[in-house]
């Protein structure tokens, strides 16, 4: 039995319930596409074939570099010559009335443009449509774009009445109030309980916070499921998919175990390699030539792994000559770089052997699993800090190389190995696992370890 032979949870979940699929309403030039462009990572053109300002809303839109959403676009509730809240309205009946979830709407997004003066801010039809949301149990946030517009004109009120270092926190402060009064307020007194999000496209942690808004509510509304696939597709919160891969990676756990009544070839090697692909979908990196499934990058997380197995690393090359007749990985373990023989990330033969003949379950296995899921959600979270910083594009063996080099060795690296050991050795895990504390203690890792690097440093640049 190879990896590949193990079922996937995660092709299982996208099978029944992706793409996500998404509405975003909003008058022209409001933000729509390139909130889809920043928060997804694709390339929408705000061209529609019907002319300038136009779209339709039954136009499923989706993207090669992102398969795992589709978009519908509209216009706002009042545009063209047609009022556009009754084709609103109907196709979102339509849609919530379909039998099989994937055909279902499962959020939408209600785009408009943070005020910077008086005026009206709601347009004719709002009221009826959230409500309308909430009668189909339909997910709604109410996203005020273009929020750095109105911090930009606070900041240029300020200029000359304060000194230089006060006029951006000043502005904020501003800005912060005037979106309380004049958006917040105004949208509680339309339709109380309904989410609303302020963003900036050159502010990821808005996004992150859209992002993850959303998936809030997409679970209260029951679709946990869904909310995996919402995980997968968004493209700037690590922390969903984080949580997405621990949930994953430790159904896997018994997938593993049950490696122990079948004659399988690959033994817990066929296990990790199920892990891997299900954790890779889950972070759903543009990844055309699929390498974060290759053995390069696989071979760099076992070797993370190995100290936490049965076999310690040799650091003779030659031990390793003696206990196999397999040459492939001792070709690998030696690279020549230059006039320099460098080692080649990759794990032991005897650790390799070990993963091939290994069916049971044990501490060793045990820790390993834990590790594996760690240490590649780390890596993953590395790989997508670096991409966020750049327009959309697909990854490449720097970015990975780059997140392997700064996690291995780290002291996150060293106190993460040091909390899987304390726990399977200190606590007889193994024969707890019943009690699911396993994937509670892999997630308190996670949270405590991962996460935090990209929290700090969020405010960036347009890439
Ligand atoms: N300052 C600022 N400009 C933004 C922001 N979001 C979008 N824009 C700009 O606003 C303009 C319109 O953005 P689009 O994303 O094309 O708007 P749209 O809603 O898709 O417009 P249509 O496709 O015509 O309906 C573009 O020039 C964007 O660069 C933002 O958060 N801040
Ligand atoms: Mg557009």
């Amino acid at each position: 039995m190879s990896g590949s032979d193990l079922p996937s949870q995660v092709a299982e979940i996208i099978e029944e319930c992706s793409p996500f699929r998404i509405l975003v309403i909003g008058t022209t030039g409001v933000g729509k596409s390139t909130l889809i462009n920043y928060t997804f990572k694709v390339e929408h053109a705000n061209v529609s074939h019907l002319g300038a300002g136009k779209s339709n809303i039954d136009d499923e839109i989706t993207f090669l570099e992102n398969p795992l959403f589709i978009l519908h676009d509209s216009q706002g509730l009042e545009s063209g010559e047609v009022d556009n809240l009754n084709k609103i309205k109907d196709f979102v009946k339509r849609r919530m009335a379909e039998r099989k979830v994937k055909d279902r709407l499962h959020a939408v997004w209600l785009c408009i443009e943070v005020p910077r003066a008086g005026g009206r801010l709601f347009e004719t039809g709002t009221e009826e449509l959230l409500q309308l949301a909430r009668d189909e149990q339909l997910p709604i946030v109410v996203v005020f774009t273009k929020f750095d517009m109105l911090l930009l004109q606070e900041r240029n009120k300020l200029r000359g009445k304060l000194p230089k270092e006060e006029i951006a926190p000043a502005a904020e402060k501003q800005g912060e109030r005037f979106y309380e009064e004049r958006c917040v307020k105004p949208l509680a007194g339309l339709a109380g309980n309904t989410c609303c999000v302020k963003v900036s496209y050159n502010d990821y942690t808005s996004l992150i916070h859209l992002v993850e808004v959303t998936s809030r509510l997409v679970l209260s509304h029951g679709e946990e499921d869904v909310c995996v696939v919402w995980a997968i597709a968004q493209r700037v919160s690590a922390g969903l998919k984080l949580k997405a891969s621990v949930t994953v990676g430790m159904k896997r756990y018994w997938k593993g175990v049950s490696l122990k009544e079948t004659s399988c070839e690959n033994g817990f090697q066929a296990c990790l390699d199920a892990i891997h692909t299900d954790m890779v979908s889950v972070w759903n990196f543009n990844d055309p030539v699929d390498l974060l499934s290759g053995k390069e990058f696989k071979d760099m997380i076992l070797h993370l792994i190995e100290e936490l197995g049965p076999t310690k690393r040799t650091t003779d090359p030659g031990d390793d000559l003696t206990t196999t007749n397999t040459l492939e990985p001792i070709a690998q373990a030696v690279l020549l770089i230059g006039d320099h023989v460098a080692s080649a990330i990759c794990p032991s033969i005897t650790f390799v052997k070990w993963l091939l003949n290994t069916c049971d379950l044990t501490s060793d296995t045990l820790k390993c699993q834990m590790a594996y899921i760690v240490d590649l959600i780390a890596i993953l979270e590395r790989v997508l800090l670096l991409m966020l910083a750049k327009p959309p594009q697909s990854i490449s063996l720097t970015e990975i190389k780059e997140a392997f080099g700064a996690y291995n060795g780290s002291s996150i690296q060293t106190n993460i190995h040091k909390g899987i050991r304390r726990y399977v050795e200190e606590t007889d895990a193994v024969h707890q696992l019943d009690a699911g504390n396993t994937e509670k203690e892999t997630s308190r890792l996670v949270r405590e370890y991962c996460g935090a690097s990209i929290l700090t440093d969020l405010k960036l640049n347009r890439g």
